[in-house]
C-alpha cells in the first residue's frame, strides 16, 4: 500500500465537567485529529497536545504547523506503508513528539486495517480487558470532591487518582480515605512542588498511597531521586519521560519506582512499547496515562494497557467520564473494565456525522 495523503481536522468538544489540575483547568476539547488515507485503508490518529503550552511544551496550533509544515511532507518518500518507517523518516525533527505520535497512529491505523489485524495484537497485548482508573479534578470544595468520588467508585472504577497543588494535597486525601476507606488510591502532583516541599509531601505516606505521580519538574529527574530518599510514597513518573532511553535515566538514577506511559508523551505507540519494555526489564511497574482522549485515542489506550507489564490500573476510562457525546461509539465499562477492542486498527472509528458537528477546520494535505 502506498500513502496517498494525510487529513488535518481541528475538533471542539464540551466537556461534561471542568478538568482542574495544577497546570490549570480545561472545559472544552480542543483536538487535531489525523486521517491517513492509503491505496488500500483509511486510519486514524489523535493529536493529545492541548491549546494551551501547559502540560508540555507542545500546544494545538503548534501541532498544526509541524504537522502540515514538515511531519506530513516528510512521509513523501516513504515507499510503503509500514508503521516502522514512520519515526525514523521523521526523527531529522526535534522533539514535537506529540504531533509524531499522532502520524504514527493514523499510519498504523491505516496498515492494521489493510491487514486485518488489531493494534492490541500488534503491540503485543495480553490481556483481553483491563482494569479502568479514574484521575479526578481539582475542585472547589471537599464536599463536592466526596460526592465525585463516591459516584466514580459506583461506576466500577478500580483505581481513584487525586490531582493535587500544593493546598489540596493532604486535606484531599484525607477526605477521601474517610469516606471511601481503603480504596486504590493515588495523587497526581503535575510538577506543583520542589524539594521545599518534602515535610508536606511526607505526610501523605501515612494514607498507603499507591504512589505519587510526577511531583516536581520535568527536567528534575535528580531532584525526584533525593526527593524518594525522604519518602516511603513510591514515586512515579509521567512529564519526565520522554522516551525510553529517559525511562532507563530515570531508573538508574534512582528517581522513580513506577512509569506512567503516554504513547504521546514518548513519540509514539511503538516508542511506548519500548519505554514498557525497558522498565518491564527492570521490574518496574507501569501503568496507562490518558490525555482526555476521544475514542481514538482511548481505543488505542485500551490496547496498550494490555500489555504484560501493565501491573497497575491505567488512567483508562469510559467515554462518558469526559463526553457526554463522543466522536466514536462510547467506550464503556463492564464491571469495571475497559474491554480491549477486538477490530482491526483502533477498532472504532469516528461517526461522519458526529465528526462534523464539531469539527471547526480541514485540510487535506496529498503527498
Ligand atoms: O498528568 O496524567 C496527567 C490529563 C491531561 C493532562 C495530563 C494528565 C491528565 C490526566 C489523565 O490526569 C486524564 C485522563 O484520564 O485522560
Ligand atoms: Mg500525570
Amino acid at each position: 500500500a502506498t500513502l496517498k495523503g494525510i487529513e488535518l481536522r481541528r475538533l471542539r468538544l464540551p466537556l461534561v465537567a471542568p478538568f482542574r489540575t495544577s497546570f490549570g483547568t480545561q472545559t472544552t476539547k480542543d483536538v487535531v485529529i489525523l486521517r491517513a488515507v492509503t491505496s488500500e485503508a483509511e486510519g486514524w490518529g489523535e493529536c493529545v497536545a492541548a491549546p494551551h503550552p501547559l502540560y508540555a511544551s507542545e500546544y494545538v496550533e503548534a501541532a498544526m504547523t509541524t504537522l502540515r509544515e514538515f511531519l506530513v511532507p516528510a512521509l513523501r518518500d516513504l515507499p510503503h506503508v509500514d508503521v516502522n518507517l514512520v519515526a525514523p523518516a521523521l526523527a531529522r525533527f526535534r522533539g514535537h513528539r506529540m504531533s509524531k505520535a499522532a502520524l504514527e497512529m493514523a499510519v498504523w491505523d491505516a496498515e492494521l486495517r489493510g491487514l486485518g489485524v488489531p493494534l492490541s495484537r500488534a503491540l503485543g497485548a495480553v490481556a483481553t480487558s483491563v482494569p479502568a482508573g479514574v484521575s479526578v479534578s481539582i475542585m472547589d470544595t471537599l464536599d463536592e470532591l466526596v460526592t465525585a468520588v463516591g459516584a466514580y467508585l459506583a461506576d466500577g472504577y478500580r483505581r481513584i487518582k487525586l490531582k493535587i497543588e500544593p493546598g489540596w494535597d493532604v486535606s484531599a486525601v484525607a477526605a477521601v480515605r474517610e469516606a471511601f476507606g481503603d480504596v486504590a488510591l493515588q495523587v497526581d502532583a503535575n510538577t506543583a512542588y520542589t524539594l521545599a516541599d518534602v515535610d508536606q509531601l511526607r505526610r501523605l505516606d501515612e494514607f498507603g498511597l499507591l504512589l505519587i505521580e510526577q511531583p516536581m519538574a520535568e527536567e528534575d529527574v535528580l531532584g525526584h531521586a533525593e526527593l524518594a530518599r525522604h519518602l516511603r510514597t513510591p514515586i512515579c513518573l509521567d512529564e519526565s519521560i520522554t522516551s525510553a532511553r529517559a525511562a532507563a535515566d530515570a531508573i538508574r538514577l534512582g528517581a522513580c519506582r513506577v512509569v506512567n506511559i503516554k504513547a504521546g508523551r514518548v513519540g509514539g505507540y511503538l516508542e511506548a512499547r519500548r519505554v514498557h519494555d525497558v522498565c518491564r526489564a527492570h521490574d518496574v511497574p507501569v501503568w496507562c496515562g490518558g490525555m482526555v482522549e476521544t475514542g481514538l485515542g482511548r481505543a488505542a489506550n485500551a490496547a496498550l494497557a494490555a500489555l504484560p507489564g501493565m501491573l497497575l490500573p491505567g488512567d483508562v476510562s469510559a467515554s462518558s467520564r469526559f463526553y457526554r457525546q463522543d466522536i466514536t461509539p462510547p467506550l464503556e465499562l463492564q464491571g469495571g473494565f475497559m474491554p480491549v477492542p477486538t477490530g482491526p486498527g483502533l477498532g472504532v472509528e469516528p461517526d461522519p456525522e458526529i465528526l462534523e458537528s464539531v469539527t471547526v477546520h480541514t485540510e487535506w494535505l496529498p503527498l
